[in-house]
């Protein structure tokens, strides 16, 4: 099936056997359907005007390609003027998803009103707001061909309620609603705020982060669920980077396997009464292990208020606020 926004979307349905392909703990959380998508080659508009790109300058301070190849976007790796115009013609649409549970919709506004200063704007873009207290979401005015959708979940009193959650209602989210009306979603945490653009560069398949905290690290010391008995284990030895649980994305297929199976690993390890290290972004990083990301995002998306600016990065897109844990959290 050819899909209008130029992708091509295979559905191939997969006949398990002990190939030693998949790793066995993964096979029984994945259904035997995999969706398998295809970025077609992007299409320029007609003598289109941009800066001559170079083969020989570009960022020399940090790495713009995985070992498998996928390009991991920075300041200086993508132009925008080129980017754009391409994008536009596919006339998108990008949802987001942000959840405000308990205290934390006091960080809502600032997250609506700076999304609207630099996520994609330009573009269609829907927020869903996941809160247990929807009359208190803020009205921040939206410019033509943005919204906001609000839906009610239970207050919760642990944090790891909301986490097991998280991933569920995102799931839900993508096969009630989005399959069809959006092309693209992105998860991202409220306590933050957007500070610089963040546009159609950031697009891809499966899209991860890279953590502000550990991308200088070797991997060995990288906060990864490290019991085996845990689904999200993975050993010191293996992993390609820490990516954050406060951001992720992709194509709205990808994101819905990747909530179904983090969703599963989290009731598979609670049955065993295991929760795994960084909840949620454990089973992220481990799901990211095994699938690769087709897109890697630098940490300029997500950087925290409380570090110092490193020097590779020469603009924060989208970074955590620091917040007053005794007082927002509810009792852990
Ligand atoms: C988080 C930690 C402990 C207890 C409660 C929460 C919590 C998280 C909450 O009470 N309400 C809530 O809406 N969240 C959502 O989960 C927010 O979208 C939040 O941004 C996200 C992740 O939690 P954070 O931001 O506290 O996690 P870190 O790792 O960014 O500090
Ligand atoms: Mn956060």
């Amino acid at each position: 099936m050819i899909r209008s926004n130029s992708w091509l979307v295979c559905v191939c349905v997969c006949l398990c056997v002990s190939c030693r392909v998949c790793d066995p703990c993964e096979l029984t959380v994945r259904s035997a359907v995999t969706i398998i998508t295809h970025e077609v080659h992007p299409v320029s508009p007609d003598h289109l005007k941009y800066k001559q790109p170079s083969i020989i300058n570009g960022r020399k301070d940090v790495v713009t390609v995985t070992p498998w190849l996928a390009p991991v976007v920075w300041e200086g790796t993508f132009d925008p003027d080129l980017l754009n115009p391409i994008y536009k013609a596919q006339n998108l649409s990008i949802a987001a998803s942000v959840f405000a549970v308990g205290k934390y919709i006091k960080f809502l506004r600032d997250f609506l009103e700076t999304a609207e200063l630099h996520f994609f704007v330009g573009f269609n873009v829907h927020i869903y707001v996941f809160t247990d207290q929807p009359k208190a979401v803020p009205q921040v005015k939206m410019a033509a061909g943005r919204q906001l959708s609000v839906r009610s979940v239970p207050s919760a009193k642990r944090w790891q309620e909301i986490s097991a959650r998280r991933m569920e209602l995102i799931q839900e989210l993508i096969e009630a609603e989005l399959h069809g009306n959006n092309d693209y979603i992105f998860c991202l945490d409220v306590d933050s705020k957007f500070h610089g653009h963040w546009g159609v560069e950031s697009l891809g398949g499966l899209v991860a982060v890279i953590h502000p905290g550990y991308y200088k690290d070797d991997r060995s010391v990288f906060p990864y669920e490290r019991r085996p008995l845990s689904t999200a284990y993975i050993a010191p030895g293996e992993g390609d980077f820490y990516y954050c649980g406060g951001a992720f994305g992709g194509h709205v297929g990808e994101v819905q396997q990747l909530a179904k199976t983090c969703r599963q690993n989290f009731r598979d390890d609670a049955e065993r009464e295991i929760e795994a290290a960084w909840q949620e972004e454990s089973h992220l990083n481990r799901y990211m292990w095994i699938n690769k990301p087709s897109k890697i995002l630098s940490p300029e998306y997500l950087w925290q208020d409380f570090k110092s600016r490193e020097p590779e990065i020469h603009i924060i897109r989208f970074s955590g606020v620091v917040k007053n844990y005794a007082e927002i959290r509810p009792n852990i």
